[in-house]
């Protein structure tokens, strides 16, 4: 169990202005700011992250919204990073993600889910790395 996990908050959330209440939210729930980074994605960068979905009906979509406005990502710290964030944000579905997670407080939709989170400590670290080098992680 390692104790780091990465996160996108994704640009429905910023674009409705949610990006620093959820990162308020993250920050009172125990995770540490390791890394962060206001950006934007080209449509070859957010094909290359979600390249594990490149054979699902909705990776176009995914891609295209992915590259639709900016993004926040961030690596956080906290004991059982990946499992706890996870049930932070909730479900994938915001109709499934349990009251006062992340998603069912500011996700609108499946496609549109407000913000990402690593799902195992393995993907953790690539997808750290893909945002980060080693000297912009304190
Ligand atoms: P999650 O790990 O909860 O982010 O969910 P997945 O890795 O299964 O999916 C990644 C992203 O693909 C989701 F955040 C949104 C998008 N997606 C859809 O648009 N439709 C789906 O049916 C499933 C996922």
């Amino acid at each position: 169990m390692s104790n780091r996990t990465f996160t996108m908050i994704k640009p429905d959330a910023v674009a409705n202005g949610h990006a620093g209440k959820i990162l308020d939210h993250i920050i009172q729930a125990g995770f540490r700011v390791v890394a962060l980074k206001y950006t934007y994605l080209t449509t070859d960068q957010a094909g290359a992250f979600y390249e594990v979905h490149k054979e699902r009906p909705f990776y176009g979509e995914l891609v295209s919204f992915m590259t639709s406005g900016p993004i926040y990502a961030a690596i956080l710290e906290k004991d059982n990073a990946v499992a706890d964030f996870r049930n932070l944000i909730g479900a994938t579905n915001p109709e499934q993600a349990a009251e006062g997670t992340i998603r069912n407080l500011y996700a609108k939709s499946i496609d549109a889910n407000a913000i990402h989170g690593s799902d195992s400590d393995e993907n953790a670290a690539i997808e750290g790395s893909f945002f980060f080098s080693k000297f912009e992680q304190f």
